[in-house]
């Protein structure tokens, strides 16, 4: 078994309600261990969702991330990447609010664009996007046991 990291955002739609979203994920069993604000450029924000680069809803997004801060958090918890993209719930704020009216997107978010929150979908994008906010985060799973600080 493995306690897992994973990166959440904290999206400038949700930036007011950070402390409120912070309280949920501390009861839900999530342990931060880097926290950052962070106002990205558009040439950074377009990096970090290079996978979308060219998709017609692209330029939208870049132009409302980059529109006020966000917050940058590595979580810890077992399965966490997992877990937390369970917690924040459907990309779509509006299906979130039907289908999973608890999830974080359901309660903070609005629509497809503005929904709150990010967490990474694999191991793969963890590792990579914790790096992208946090390059002197080490990112290996912590075996249980291990006290996480030893792995700042
Ligand atoms: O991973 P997740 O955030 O749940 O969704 P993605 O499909 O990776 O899309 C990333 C991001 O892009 C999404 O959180 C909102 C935005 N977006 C959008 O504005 N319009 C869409 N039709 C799809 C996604
Ligand atoms: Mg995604």
């Amino acid at each position: 078994i493995f306690v897992e990291r994973t990166l959440a955002l904290i999206k400038p739609d949700a930036i007011n309600t950070a402390d409120e979203i912070e309280t949920i994920l501390l009861n839900h069993g999530f342990a931060i261990l880097q926290k950052r604000r962070v106002t990205l450029t558009a040439e950074q924000c377009s990096d970090f969702y290079s996978e979308h680069y060219g998709k017609k809803f692209f330029p939208s997004l870049v132009a409302f991330m980059t529109s006020a801060p966000i917050v940058a958090m590595v979580l810890t918890k077992e399965n966490a990447i997992q877990q937390w993209r369970e917690l924040i719930g459907p990309t779509n704020s509006i299906v979130a609010k039907e289908t999973y009216p608890d999830s974080i997107r359901a309660l903070f978010g609005t629509n497809e664009q503005k929904n709150a929150v990010h967490g990474s979908d694999s191991a793969v994008s963890a590792e990579r996007e914790i790096r992208f906010f946090f390059p002197n985060c080490i990112v290996e799973p912590i075996p249980i046991g291990q006290p996480a600080k030893d792995y700042l």
